[in-house]
């Protein structure tokens, strides 16, 4: 049941924060208008003493004139009624990268090999997603799982984003840094 309304998207049901921290390697994803990470994006979320999410991430990045080089990001996120809807603050550790404030919303996690993150940046005046971002994210740097593959599938189709997303390559261009 999809109307691609974004106010009808289904989230995480119980989401429990705790279970989601740790490293998770971005295998796919689907890009917003304008500057964006380009590959090796890797997620690590934590939850500090009081209970508020925070979260790093890396990626290979070309700013300015083909100036290609792997972003420190930082977000720290505001809870909502629902505890799979976040806001995320988020900034570079260097000012010339970008910085926003953005809907983060889990869709689908079992916590220990896949979760399905979805933000929509500009909701249309149908109601319908008119720029956003999605991230398919894996506990394995080498990929989903094949029996992971086709709630992801049925995820993606879900939010509306099916067919939008790219590959994301895992190359080390960020480990040294
Ligand atoms: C996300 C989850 C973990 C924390 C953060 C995330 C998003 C980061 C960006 C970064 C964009 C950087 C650009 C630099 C030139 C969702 C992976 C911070 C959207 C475009």
């Amino acid at each position: 049941a999809q109307d691609c309304q974004v106010s009808n998207i289904q989230v995480m049901q119980n989401f429990d924060r705790s279970r989601y921290t740790g490293r998770w390697y971005a295998v796919a994803k689907k890009d917003p208008v304008g500057l964006f990470l380009l590959d090796n994006v890797v997620a690590q979320f934590s939850v500090d003493g009081s209970g508020k999410m925070t979260a790093t991430a890396q990626g290979r990045v070309i700013i300015l004139n083909n100036w290609e080089m792997c972003a420190n990001m930082f977000g720290t996120f505001e809870d909502t009624p629902d505890p799979a809807k976040f806001k995320m603050r988020y900034w570079g550790a260097a000012a010339y990268l970008q910085s926003g404030n953005d809907d983060h919303w889990v869709i689908d996690t079992d916590y220990d090999n896949y979760a399905i993150h979805y933000s929509c940046r500009e909701v249309d005046l149908d109601g319908t997603c008119l720029d956003g971002y999605s991230f398919i994210f894996s506990r394995h740097p080498t990929g989903l799982r094949p029996e992971d593959q086709k709630i992801v599938t049925d995820k993606k189709k879900e939010i509306c984003f099916l067919g939008k997303y790219r590959r994301v390559g895992h190359t080390g261009f960020c480990e040294s840094s």
